[in-house]
C-alpha cells in the first residue's frame, strides 16, 4: 500500500516536471522539446527498431566495434571493475561487455524508464548470474541519480556511454555532462564512450529518415504521448517528420513540422501553430576523432585509445578520469 501510494506520488512529480518542461519548450519563438522525452516505452520501443533498421548504421557499426575489440577492451578496465550506464536502455550492448571482463564487481544500469529497465535486468540476472546488478531510475544528466549510487564501492569504475549518446547534447551540455561524470569518478577511473564520425550528409540524413519510417513514428510518438500523459488535444497528422544534417553545427537535427495553422491546448494553455514552422525534438552531434578528443580534455579526461569500425564510420573512445 505504502509503495502503491508513493509510486503514484512520484509519477505526479515526474508529470509535473513533464508538464513545466513542455509548455516552457512549446513556449518560446522557436519551439522546441526535450528529446529525452522520446524515450517512453513506445518511444524506446520504436528507437530499439531504429537500430534494426538496414538505414540506421551506427547500433550495428558500433556492436561491430564491441564484438571485435571486446577483449581488448575489457583489458583497459582491469579485475573488480564496477560498470555504470547512464541511458542503459535495454541494457542490451553490455552483456558481451560484462562477459568479457575479470570478475567484474557488478553492473549499474541508469534509466528514465523503470519498464524497460526492470525487463534488462531480469535478463541480465538470467544470462550472467554472477554479476550483481544495481539498476537506478532517474535522469543521468542530474546529480541527484549518481548520489543514489554512492553506496556502491569498488576498486575501479567504467562509466559506459554508447551508442552516440552524447551526440544528443549541444557542446557545453556535452562539456558539463562529461563533468558530472568525472566527478563521480576517481583517479584512474574510466570512460567508454561511442560516438559517431562526421561524414557525408547522404549519410547521415538517410540514417534519420529510414524508409521503413519508424524514425518518424518515433518523433512523433513524443506528440502522442503529450496526449496521453498531458490530456493535449494534438492532431499527428497536422505535423510532418523532418530530419536534416546541420555541417556548420556537426549535428543532425530532429524536427516536427506543422503542415497547417492551428492551436492545440495543453492543461488550459492555448498553443498557436503556423504552416512550416517547426518543433525541434533532437540533435544528434557529429565527432571528428581530434575533436572529441578535445572534447574529452576539456571536461576533465585523458584520452588513452580509441577505436572504429573497418569502414571507420563510428569511433568507441577509451578515457581516464
Ligand atoms: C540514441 C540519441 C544516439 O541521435 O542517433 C535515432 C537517437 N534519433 N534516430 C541518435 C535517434 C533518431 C539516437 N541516439
Amino acid at each position: 500500500m505504502k509503495a502503491a501510494v508513493s509510486s503514484v506520488i512520484e509519477n505526479q512529480l515526474q508529470n509535473n516536471e513533464f508538464l513545466g518542461d513542455v509548455l516552457e519548450g512549446l513556449g518560446r519563438k522557436r519551439k522546441t522539446l526535450p528529446c529525452k522525452y522520446l524515450y517512453d516505452e513506445v518511444g524506446s520501443r520504436l528507437f530499439e527498431e531504429i537500430c534494426d533498421s538496414q538505414d540506421y548504421y551506427l547500433t550495428r557499426n558500433e556492436a561491430d566495434i564491441f564484438t571485435t575489440y571486446r577483449d581488448e577492451i575489457a583489458q583497459k578496465f582491469g579485475p573488480e571493475t564496477l560498470l555504470i550506464e547512464p541511458g542503459a536502455g535495454n541494457c542490451e550492448k553490455v552483456e558481451e561487455l560484462l562477459d568479457a571482463m575479470d570478475s567484474p564487481r557488478g553492473y549499474c544500469p541508469i534509466d528514465i524508464s523503470p519498464e524497460i529497465l526492470l525487463e534488462a535486468e531480469k535478463r541480465i540476472k538470467k544470462s550472467l548470474p554472477e554479476v550483481q546488478v544495481w539498476s537506478e531510475v532517474g535522469d543521468f544528466s542530474q546529480s541527484e541519480v549518481w548520489n543514489k549510487l554512492i553506496h556502491v564501492s569498488s576498486r575501479k569504475k567504467v562509466i559506459f556511454f554508447p551508442g552516440s549518446t552524447i551526440g544528443n547534447f549541444e557542446p557545453l551540455e556535452a562539456e558539463r555532462l562529461l563533468k558530472l561524470f568525472a566527478s563521480n569518478l576517481g583517479a584512474g577511473d574510466g570512460l567508454l564512450i561511442g560516438t559517431d564520425l562526421v561524414k557525408d550528409s547522404v549519410i547521415l540524413e538517410r540514417a534519420y529518415n529510414d524508409s521503413d519510417h519508424v524514425t518518424e513514428r518515433f518523433n512523433l510518438n513524443l506528440l502522442q504521448r503529450i496526449n496521453v500523459e498531458l490530456g493535449a488535444n494534438f492532431d499527428l497528422s497536422l505535423f510532418a517528420h523532418r530530419a536534416f544534417y546541420h555541417p556548420l553545427r556537426q549535428r543532425v537535427e530532429m524536427h516536427l513540422v506543422c503542415l497547417k495553422n492551428h492551436s492545440i491546448s495543453i492543461a488550459d494553455t492555448c498553443i498557436d501553430f503556423t504552416e512550416g514552422e517547426t518543433i525541434h525534438t533532437e540533435n544528434s552531434h557529429k565527432y571528428s576523432i581530434a575533436g572529441f578528443k578535445s572534447l574529452l580534455t576539456r571536461s576533465g579526461f585523458e584520452s588513452v585509445c580509441f577505436w572504429q569500425d573497418p569502414a571507420k564510420t563510428y569511433v568507441i573512445h577509451y578515457a581516464q578520469a
